[in-house]
């Protein structure tokens, strides 16, 4: 049986007929889910990314003029007694909101963990600097400890992607969840790869097209749509459940302080759509996306899409001019999520990458070079469409230290040093003694439990002073 001439006739149009070169050699079952494949790609939205991002036609890669560019305002830490009594203040709206039942939680690990070199989900990363916890339990832990500590049971929201939706769900079924009460995994889409040069997409076997993960700004079409067997959307649950304000992270940052009420609070009180979490970029070169504003409009300008000019702007004091650098710790309201789905789309970023493709001989060829383009949202790109928005500066030790390298910078030995200093801080506030190397750094892995104390105020209740770390400790 020849292949739908319908679908044969759409193929050709957009110049990707070789899609159906195998379909002889399929069976009914191969052909079927083939044609599944095929007609879940919006092939006229592909269109116009491969003339952008592959033939470089539509002003691709058009740079923003320096002169558009301001920064942004930022609440930036508090120094005053003044200031840091409206923080406190904030933080009590921010416990409120946790209260009253309001909040939820979105956790984003769909991602690959390819420069980590690590196989399984990044999630399930053994991070621990002395129980080898993974990142979920850390993350579980605190909003299990968070939940208790307001009366509430908050729900988390985990992103997988099609490849890791599986292994994640196995490992929180094996951890009993790690003691989560309300937790929920939703698979984000995906995107067709294409080929670099030809902007055809490739195969990656004789019957399926090569597909990557859509980015983290595919969370948002990933909480619109229906769960699995006719269950509602998350969204809609957590309409259901009177969730009207998600905090937002990614799964590689175990300092983050999930669910953060000061946060919560300062978002409200702007009475903000989308909010972010800053911190001061120290080198023009630092892998952060950058809050600015272009045009008077607020927006990240990634890293990558930085021009060395605007990445080194520097002000008359010598300090960085766009100094926010985004953390990736937001709040969305869902009435805004709502709207976006409905109303906008976010662009999408081309990423170049190595993919294994099915070559002309029809044998898996693994690319010693990147052959291909990959198609991700980022969720940032949601900030231009918000009416109201609120940056927050968070301090960088206390709150952020991502694990993304195996070695060096941002690798399980930087992450390991900045948790047992963290926690080596609070048990000093706490009155206890902890040996420090000549450089400052605590000498041995010190770590704390969520369970045990989620903050330095709540361990000055635990442990008695004048107490003597001596060797490495688990708090739990
Ligand atoms: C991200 C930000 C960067 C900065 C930095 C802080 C982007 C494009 N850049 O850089 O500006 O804030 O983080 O650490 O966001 N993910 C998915 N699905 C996908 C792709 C990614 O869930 O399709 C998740 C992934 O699991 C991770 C997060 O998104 O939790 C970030 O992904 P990344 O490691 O690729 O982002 P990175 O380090 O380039």
């Amino acid at each position: 049986m020849s292949a739908d001439p319908a679908l044969l006739e759409r193929l050709n149009r957009h110049g990707q007929s070789h899609l159906l070169r195998y379909w002889d050699e399929l069976e009914a079952p191969a052909r079927a889910g083939l044609v599944a494949e095929i007609e879940a790609i919006d092939l006229d939205q592909l269109d116009s990314l491969i003339a952008q991002h592959v033939r470089g036609e539509e002003g691709a890669g058009a740079e923003i003029a320096a002169a558009d560019v301001e920064p942004i305002e930022v609440t930036r830490m508090p120094e005053t007694d003044g200031q840091r009594a409206l923080r406190r203040r904030s933080a009590s709206l921010g416990a409120d909101m946790l209260a009253a039942g309001e909040v939820g939680v979105v956790l984003v690990a769909g991602g690959s963990g390819t420069r980590l070199g690590f196989e399984g989900p990044k999630g399930t990363f053994p991070i621990g600097p002395v129980s080898s916890a993974s990142l979920f339990q850390i993350h579980a832990e605190k909003i299990v400890a968070l939940s208790r500590r307001h009366g509430r049971a908050i729900p988390l929201y985990i992103m997988t992607s099609p490849e890791n939706h599986q292994a994640t769900g196995e490992f929180l079924e094996q951890n009993a969840q790690f003691g989560l009460e309300r937790v929920r995994l939703f698979p984000q889409g995906r995107m067709p790869v294409v080929d670099r040069a030809t902007g055809k997409i490739l195969l990656a076997a004789r019957d399926h097209v090569a597909l990557a993960p859509d980015g983290h700004g595919g969370v948002l079409a990933a909480l619109a749509a229906a769960g699995p067997a006719g269950a509602p959307s998350c969204l809609e649950e957590m309409r259901q459940q009177g969730v009207n304000t998600l905090f937002y992270f990614q799964v590689d940052n175990p300092l983050v302080r999930i669910a953060d009420p000061t946060f919560l609070g300062l978002h409200r009180e702007a009475a903000a759509e989308m909010s972010f979490k800053v911190i001061e970029r120290v080198a023009p070169d630092e892998k952060l996306g950058v809050l600015v504003r272009v045009n008077g409009r607020p927006r990240v300008i990634e890293y990558s899409d930085l021009t060395p000019e605007l990445a080194a702007w520097r002000s008359g004091s010598g300090t960085l001019e766009l100094w926010a650098g985004s953390i990736a710790v937001h709040i969305l309201e869902r009435s805004f999520i709502e709207r976006l789905v409905g109303e906008a789309r976010l662009p999408f970023h081309r990423a170049i990458k190595k993919t294994p493709y099915l070559d002309e001989s029809g044998q898996v060829t693994r690319p010693p070079e990147p052959n291909s383009v990959k198609f991700e949202q980022f969720v940032f790109d949601a900030l231009p469409h918000s009416e109201r928005w609120a940056v927050v500066e968070t301090d960088r030790a206390g709150e952020f230290e991502p694990l993304k390298n195996a070695v060096g910078p941002e690798s399980p030995a930087t992450v390991h040093q900045r948790m047992s200093d963290q926690f080596g801080e609070w048990l000093e506030q706490a009155g206890a003694i902890v040996p420090r190397r000549p450089d400052g750094a605590v000498a041995f892995g010190v770590e704390i439990s969520p369970l045990f104390a989620l903050d330095a105020a709540e361990l000055r209740t635990k442990i008695e002073p004048g107490l003597v770390v001596e060797r490495p400790v688990y708090l739990r």
